[in-house]
């Protein structure tokens, strides 16, 4: 097979996995390509682990700072929690064992919005960045980068590093070349300038990485496949979510509030964002364009069917059926999808200009809106904020959902006080379960309050929350946003005794 290398000094820098992942050393700050599942790194990290485990054994120390785009897969967050190489890891992650380290104290983990990181890392709130380790799907013969599945940081990765080892891999469809909008106008203040993008669809960057040659140090050709995710079929519970929030759609077209074609949607990961698309697909709107960070089934399905005429995302994050689809015929979406860093993708100043409808999941949701959505009873963190907070605050209309209970009915996902907070009832604008939707627009919190234990809390948690309110409405010091303290956030401590709220 012919080499995607074509850079002929970039090609004299070919070496194995192993002999790359020699090149970073205990207590390096190492930059990851790799944004849920697609574009990640996939041999020298395992490389990598292999190093930690032996340093490990003779009794050496071998951790690194590890920064990313989002989540990756087992072969990189996966196989460096499992070796305990990671010292500190940001941004948002999924993996299982990743969580794991992080719950038991072994790993630092600083959940990060996702369009701050790069700028963060621009600024030097990080310290240096030693190494970049880029998934690429092409070298051209001028040194430039064709990105992979997804861009995440790799600009800033690429730009920031003083070292930079390339995977170039092969399985990568080469009809990515083209799909990607790579904008370099994102000075530093006080020198900032506006963004000159003003529709989703818009052009503003270039497809390629720019890249100094001479601080690659090596490049390591692989063939390996990207995580792609699996979706369940939609159940009754996500179905009667994405029904309430399609009818509310209408509703707010029918009142003026919202265009025939809505305002670009962005959309969550999981299998309720992908019900929501799913029914978006079946109607009744058209034309309708997408402003969001990962391309997920759901909106594939509305490409293929035209309900959806445009993508700007970061990454793709496709279960293996839709990624052959996509693949068989990617050439045809050029023009249709635009991958962006995620630092544009994620642009407050962007969702806020564009208007976007932003629907998310979460954890749990308070009688005022105050939502979280990263961590289960206050402390274990589930996977990070992502893009959730980038959205929800800047967004036209945000939206969180969840199933009203969790754990076979043992967790109410409407509680008296969340037990953490990512988004603030200043974010949160409509709540939705199966039971029901809350537009909690123009309302107060005492106000907030009734209307969410009424329509989004389950049958069996709803005397005990109006019970809560009403006690809060007698004997709480202020009436503004009436809490019991003591009892607030009873419910969690409760499960945690219990095994039920
Ligand atoms: O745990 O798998 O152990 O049973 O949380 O819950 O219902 O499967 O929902 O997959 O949509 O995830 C908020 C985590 C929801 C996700 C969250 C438990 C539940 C299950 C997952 P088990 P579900 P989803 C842009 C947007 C933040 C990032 C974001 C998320 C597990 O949506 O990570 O929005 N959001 N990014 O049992 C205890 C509760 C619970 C609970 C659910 N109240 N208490 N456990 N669970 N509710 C994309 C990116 O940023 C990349």
């Amino acid at each position: 097979m012919s080499s995607r290398v074509l850079n002929r000094a970039l090609r004299d820098k070919r070496m194995s996995a192993d002999e790359a992942a020699a090149l970073i050393h205990d207590g390096d700050h190492v930059g990851m390509s790799g944004f849920t599942g697609a574009g990640h790194p996939k041999t020298v990290p395992l490389a990598l682990a292999r190093r930690m485990d032996a340093a490990h054994a003779a009794g050496q120390p071998f951790k690194i700072g590890m920064w990313t785009g989002a989540s990756t897969a087992p072969e990189l967050d996966g196989a460096l929690a499992r070796a305990n190489g990671v010292d500190l890891r940001l941004p948002y992650q999924s993996d299982p064992a990743c969580r794991d380290r992080i719950n038991h104290g072994d790993m630092d983990y600083i959940d990060l919005h996702l369009s701050h990181v790069a700028q963060y890392a621009w600024f030097g709130f990080f310290g240096k960045l030693d190494t970049a380790v880029v998934e690429v799907s092409g070298v051209l013969e001028d040194g430039r980068l064709v990105p992979s599945s997804s861009v995440g940081n790799n600009k800033t990765w690429l730009d920031q590093a003083d070292k930079i080892i390339l995977e170039v891999n092969a399985w990568q469809n080469p009809a990515l070349d083209g799909l990607h909008d790579i904008y370099y106008g994102t000075a530093l203040p006080p020198q900032r300038q506006p963004i000159p993008l003003t529709r989703p669809d818009q052009r503003i960057g270039e497809p390629y990485f720019r890249i100094d040659p001479a601080k690659v140090v090596a490049v390591v050709e692989t063939n390996h496949p990207d995580r792609q995710t699996a979706f369940s079929a939609p159940d009754d519970t996500s179905l009667a979510i994405a029904a309430h929030l399609i009818e509310f759609l209408q509703h707010e077209v029918k009142a003026g509030r919202l265009p025939p074609a809505l305002l670009p949607i962005q959309s969550g990961v999981g299998n309720i964002a992908n019900a929501v698309l799913a029914g978006l697909n079946k109607g009744p709107f058209q034309g309708l364009s997408a402003f969001t960070e990962v391309l997920q089934d759901g909106m594939l399905e509305m490409l293929e069917s035209g309900t959806l005429t445009s993508a700007s995302a970061t990454a793709f994050s496709l279960s293996s059926e839709a990624l052959a689809r996509l693949n068989a015929d990617l050439a045809s979406y050029r023009g249709r999808i635009l991958l962006r860093p995620q630092e544009i993708s994620n642009h407050p100043e962007l969702i806020r200009r564009l208007g976007l409808i932003a629907m998310n999941g979460m954890i749990e949701a308070d009688l005022y809106g105050n939502v979280n959505s990263t961590h289960v009873m206050g402390s274990s963190i589930m996977n990070g904020i992502g893009g959730s907070g980038d959205f929800a605050r800047n967004a036209y209309l945000s939206v969180f959902m969840t199933p009203s209970t969790a754990k076979g009915g043992r967790i109410s996902c409407i509680v008296p006080m969340v037990s953490h907070v990512d988004h603030t009832e200043h974010d949160v604008q409509v709540i939705v379960t199966e039971q029901g939707l809350a537009d909690l627009r123009g309302l107060s919190p005492k106000k907030r309050a009734a209307l969410i234990i009424e329509r989004c809390a389950h049958p069996d948690y709803r005397p005990a929350l109006h019970d809560y309110f009403d006690r809060a409405c007698r004997g709480a010091p202020g009436l503004h946003t009436p809490h019991l303290l003591g009892e607030a956030l009873a419910w969690h401590q409760r499960y945690l005794a219990d095994g039920h709220m």
